[in-house]
């Protein structure tokens, strides 16, 4: 076995037990409200950072102690030994799911031939793994951002050959996904967007993009895959401008191309932060727009303006993120998903189940926070109260279209209406927050 080092599988053990390989607040079956700790959260452990990625940085090669990553090896053998190894990981962690690229569990191969052949041999393995440990598929995905043909975007490729290599490469990725009962398939814009606008023109990117989203649909109800489609709005990086920018920049182009009914949208952390927007925004906005979808959990560093995919530690941000959540109806089909990679000097094997197994007890507070604060009413009686104005008279009307600029005009004048300024009351709820975070201790 790959993690000797952690023989047995991840227990709770409860918030006195100082057993770094033990659950302190995430014990799967504890029932929160209408559901169990794992049906809210549907965690889920991601195949490409922790195992399909060597630990390298743009400074210096991999640190990690990755055998099957040896250029050396037999590319399926090396494959066959990945996925025993990452399933022990997700078997041992008790992760009720995980996702995966194309190209993190199959060898690309000389050609897309080669790649798919590749593909379907190891997912009949993935799917003898998955009924062996119970673990399902939260989401799968194509790789179209790694490989050189993609450097100008895929579906937004100058070059229409790229564009059906890449719909080559998803339809093969969603026959897959749909064949291991994956719950979603997700559209990371990968390298969809420009370096500069000299060479680019937007208006045609955005629609080759629009025109490669609906032929995924068309595809999505063809095989009869009733997951959900989801796109990973993310500002920048690789490309210097993504079109995926944020989730109100997403809404607007499934609007404006007919896919808002069809997609939704996985919210990552850290390409919130990127976006320049908190996270509880996105989520938030997304609840708001009704293209609520799935959560890539992770984090950035304050001082660092990149993806650093980092595992997420802080109860305070993500119970307002699960807050939203559960006040948008909790999840469907998605669930959060570690979109999270070690730092390059937590090289030794039993690291990313210390990363892991803090950052799936810091959910687990995050939604018995997030649930109790709802539970009461906390904060929707203040937002309730703040905008009480808007359920009377002249709310009504307004809103009713009884008024134009000149009615309101008179009334305020012959009214001689004079709001008065009211509180915030923003560090008084952000005290709530935290009393219900002490409340946990
Ligand atoms: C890249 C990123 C991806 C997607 C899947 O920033 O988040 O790993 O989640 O392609
Ligand atoms: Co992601």
């Amino acid at each position: 076995m790959f993690f000797d080092d952690v023989p047995e599988p991840i227990a709770y053990e409860g918030p006195e037990s100082d057993n770094p390989l033990a659950f302190r607040w995430y014990d799967a079956d504890r029932v929160v409200g209408d559901r169990t700790m794992a049906e809210h959260l549907r965690m889920a452990a991601c195949y490409w950072h922790s195992f399909n990625w060597p630990g390298s940085d743009v400074f210096g090669v991999g640190t990690f102690d990755r055998p099957w990553l040896d250029p050396g090896r037999d590319p399926m053998e090396a494959a066959r030994e990945k996925m025993a190894a990452a399933f022990e990981f997700f078997g041992k962690l008790g992760v009720p799911h995980y996702a995966f690229h194309d190209y993190d569990m199959a060898p690309e191969g000389a050609n897309l031939a080669e790649g798919s052949a590749n593909l379907d041999a190891l997912a009949e393995d993935a799917a003898a793994h998955m009924a062996e440990t119970g673990v399902d598929l939260l989401w799968g995905t194509a790789n179209l951002f790694s490989h050189p043909r993609y450097a100008a975007g895929a579906a937004t490729n100058p070059d229409p050959e790229v564009f059906a290599h890449a719909a080559a490469q998803v339809k093969q990725a969603m026959d897959v996904t749909h064949r291991l009962g994956g719950a979603n398939y997700v559209l990371w814009g990968g390298r969809e967007g420009y370096e500069t606008m000299l060479n680019t023109d937007l208006g045609r990117e955005l629609d080759q993009m629009a025109r490669f989203l609906h032929l995924v649909v068309e595809h999505k109800h063809a095989i009869g895959f009733e997951g959900a489609l989801l796109l990973e709005p993310k500002p920048q990086e690789p490309t210097k401008h993504q079109y995926d920018h944020d989730t109100a920049t997403v809404a607007g182009f499934l609007h404006r191309h007919g896919l808002q009914d069809e997609f939704k949208v996985n919210i990552e952390g850290n390409h919130a932060t990127l976006a320049g927007h908190d996270f509880v925004h996105e989520v938030a906005t997304a609840v708001e727009a009704g293209i609520f979808g799935s959560i890539d959990a992770n984090t950035g560093d304050d001082r660092l303006g990149w993806d650093t995919d980092q595992f997420p530690g802080s109860v305070e941000t993500m119970s307002l993120v699960t807050y939203h959540i559960l006040k948008g109806g909790g999840f469907t089909t998605g669930g959060y998903m570690f979109d999270t990679k070690l730092r390059r000097q937590s090289l030794a094997r039993v690291d990313l189940f210390h990363a892991h197994v803090g950052a799936m007890d810091t959910l687990a507070k995050s939604l018995l926070v997030a649930h109790a604060m709802l539970d009461d009413g906390v904060l929707e009686e203040v937002v309730a109260d703040r905008y009480a104005g808007w359920s009377g008279q002249l709310g009504s009307a307004i809103h009713g279209g009884e008024h134009t600029l000149a009615s309101l005009h008179d009334l305020v004048v012959d009214g001689d209406l004079r709001p008065a300024a009211v509180s915030g009351r923003q560090e008084e709820l952000e005290g709530v927050v935290h009393r219900y975070i002490e409340r946990l201790a």
